[in-house]
C-alpha cells in the first residue's frame, strides 16, 4: 500500500503529520528542482510553519516543478504529494510526514500550466534548487553560458523554455505585460552569491530578447542570497524497503537526512514572504559570511573527503571519516587551509561548528556516497577550493595551501575516470569528456595540471596565481597515481601537518 491521503488515516504507528488542512493550500511558492534536498530542507521548514497555522498560512502552499525527469512527479502524484522525512542523528531516528507540496509538474509536459502559475498574482516566491550546473553559467566568470545548447534553444524560443533561467524570465515577461508585481527569486544552491548569480544571468538572458524586460527585472525583482545546509543523500531502495517494513506503507518519495537543518536568508523580498523566522530560519542583512563559512568548511571538506575517500575505496563519507588519516586531513583542512580564510559572523562559535561538522560527516545513519559528492566537480571546485586558495596565497606570512593543493590533485586523479585497480567509472560532470581526456593516466602529471589549469570555464580569466601552487599539485597527483591515496597520506600527512 502506498502512503497517500486515504492510507494516512490507517497508520498504526503514530507519526508527526500535517496539522493543517492541506486542501485549503493555495500556491504561493513555485519551486524549481523538486529533488530530495528541497523536500528535506525548504519544504520541511515550510511544513513546520504551516503547522503553526498563522493567519496567512493558506497562502504558502508549494507547487514543485521538475525541469528534467518525471520521476519525482510520479512518486509524489500517487501519494497526493505526501512524503516522509526520516531524520537520523545521535538521538536515534525521527519520522515526520510532510504536506506542503500540493502538486509536482514537469517542465516538458506542463509548460503552460507552470508559466501561468508562476505568473499568477498569488505566487509570491520562486525558490530554486537546480544544483550548480542548472544555472547554465560559466563558473569561472559567473556569466550565462550562451553556447549551452539549452540556453541556445531557450533564446530561440523564449516562450517555451526548458531551463531554470528561461522559465524565470518567461514568467517575469508575463507579469510585466500583465502589470503585476514581480515575484522574489530565492536561489537555494551551494553557490557563493546565489542571488547575485541568478540575477545576473536572468538579466543577461532577458537583454537578448527584450532590453526593456531586462530593465524591468533589474528594477523590480528581488534576488536574495541564501545559505542552506542539510546533508541529504540520494534515497536508496534499501531505505525505502526498511521504512516499508516499519510502517507497512510504501513511500517512494521519502528522504533520509540528519537532524541538523539550517537556512540563512537575506531579507530583501519584493512581494511578501512566509514568516519562516518563526520556525528557526535566520533572516539577515548579509548572508555572505555564512555562505563563505559553509562553502569552504562544509562543502570544501566534503569535496576533499569525497575525492580522496572515493579513490581510497570508501563508499560513504562516514566510512571515509573512520579512516584516521582522512579524518586528520579533514580536521587540518578546517583548521588551517580553509578555516584561516573565513570570518565567523558575530556570535558564531567557529570551533563548535567545526567539531559539529566532523560529527555530522561521521553520522553512520547517512549513507552519503563519496561518488555522489564527487560528481560535477567542474562546477563545485570554483567556489569550494579556489577562493580559499587565492586568499591563502595573498596572505602575508605562512600560506597554508598544501591541503588545498592535495584536494585539487585528488580531483584531477578522480577525473581520469579509472581507479587504482583499472576499473572505470563515470565522472558525472558536464565537462566529463574534456576532463577525462585531459587527465588521462598515461599523461605526465605536470602536463595534466597545465592543461586543466588553462580552462577558463573553471578557473576564470585571471589564472596567474595558480602558477604558485602548480608544483605542489603535481607532487600530490604524481603520488596518487603511483602509490595510491592511502599510502600517500600515511607518509605525507606528517609533512602536511608541519
Ligand atoms: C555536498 C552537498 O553533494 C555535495 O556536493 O557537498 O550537497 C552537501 O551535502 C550540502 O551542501 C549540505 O548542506
Amino acid at each position: 500500500m502506498r502512503l497517500n491521503n486515504a492510507t494516512l488515516k490507517t497508520l498504526e504507528t503514530p507519526i508527526d503529520q500535517p496539522s493543517y488542512d492541506r486542501s485549503q493550500l493555495q500556491t504561493g511558492i513555485v519551486h524549481l528542482g523538486v529533488g530530495a534536498f528541497h523536500r528535506a530542507h525548504q519544504a520541511a521548514y515550510t511544513d513546520a510553519l504551516l503547522n503553526l497555522q498563522l493567519p496567512d498560512w493558506q497562502s504558502w502552499g508549494i507547487t514543485g516543478v521538475s525541469l528534467r525527469s518525471p520521476a519525482v512527479r510520479d512518486q509524489m502524484h500517487a501519494q497526493d504529494g505526501l512524503y516522509i522525512v526520516v531524520e537520523r542523528g545521535a538521538g536515534g531516528e525521527k519520522l515526520r510526514i510532510m504536506g506542503p507540496i500540493t502538486e509536482v509538474l514537469i517542465a516538458a509536459q506542463d509548460r503552460e500550466h507552470i508559466l501561468s502559475l508562476m505568473a499568477a498574482t498569488a505566487t509570491k516566491i520562486i525558490t530554486i534548487t537546480v544544483t550548480e550546473k542548472g544555472y547554465c553559467h560559466d563558473p569561472g566568470s559567473g556569466n550565462l553560458n550562451f553556447s549551452h545548447p539549452q540556453i541556445v534553444a531557450d533564446l530561440q524560443n523564449p516562450t517555451a523554455p526548458q531551463t531554470c533561467v528561461g522559465f524565470i524570465v518567461a514568467a517575469l515577461a508575463r507579469r510585466k505585460s500583465q502589470g503585476l508585481a514581480s515575484f522574489t527569486v530565492l536561489s537555494c544552491d551551494n553557490l557563493p552569491d546565489s542571488g547575485g548569480l541568478i540575477r545576473n544571468i536572468a538579466i543577461q538572458f532577458a537583454e537578448r530578447i527584450d532590453p526593456s524586460l531586462a530593465q524591468w527585472i533589474a528594477e523590480n525583482t528581488a534576488f536574495p542570497n541564501a545559505m542552506i545546509d542539510r546533508i541529504v543523500p540520494a534515497t536508496t531502495d534499501e531505505a525505502r524497503a526498511a521504512l516499508q517494513q516499519q510502517l507497512t506503507l510504501r513511500d517512494e518519495a521519502m528522504v533520509v537526512t540528519e537532524s541538523f537543518n539550517q537556512w540563512v536568508i537575506q531579507d530583501t523580498f519584493c512581494n511578501g514572504r512566509p514568516a519562516w523566522e518563526k520556525v528557526g530560519v535566520l533572516m539577515v542583512d548579509d548572508v555572505a559570511p555564512y555562505k563563505a563559512l559553509k562553502l569552504r568548511l562544509l562543502n570544501g571538506s566534503h569535496s576533499l573527503i569525497a575525492y580522496t575517500g572515493f579513490l581510497a575505496g570508501y563508499e560513504t563519507v562516514s566510512e571515509a571519516m573512520s579512516d584516521k588519516n582522512l579524518r586528520q586531513l579533514c580536521g587540518l583542512f578546517m583548521d588551517r587551509d580553509a578555516g584561516e580564510t573565513v570570518l565567523a559572523p558575530e556570535g558564531f562559535n567557529l570551533e563548535e561548528y567545526k567539531k559539529q561538522l566532523i560529527e555530522r560527516f561521521s553520522n553512520p545513519g547517512l549513507k552519503h556516497r563519496t561518488a555522489q559528492i564527487a560528481m560535477d566537480g567542474s562546477q563545485k571546485i570554483p567556489q569550494r577550493i579556489l577562493p580559499p586558495l587565492r586568499q591563502q596565497l595573498s596572505a602575508t606570512g605562512n600560506n597554508h595551501v598544501q591541503i588545498l593543493c592535495l584536494a585539487l590533485a585528488a580531483w584531477l586523479r578522480f577525473c581520469a575516470g579509472v581507479d587504482q585497480h583499472g576499473g572505470t567509472y563515470s565522472l558525472n560532470d558536464p565537462l566529463e569528456d574534456k576532463l577525462k581526456r585531459l587527465c588521462d593516466l598515461q599523461k605526465d602529471s605536470s602536463e595534466v595540471v597545465d592543461d586543466v589549469f588553462a580552462l577558463p570555464e573553471i578557473f576564470g580569466d585571471d589564472r596567474d596565481y595558480l602558477q604558485a601552487v602548480k608544483s605542489n599539485v603535481v607532487f600530490w597527483l604524481d603520488n596518487f597515481k603511483r602509490r595510491g591515496v592511502l599510502l600517500t597520506l600515511a607518509e605525507g600527512l606528517p609533512y602536511v601537518a608541519e
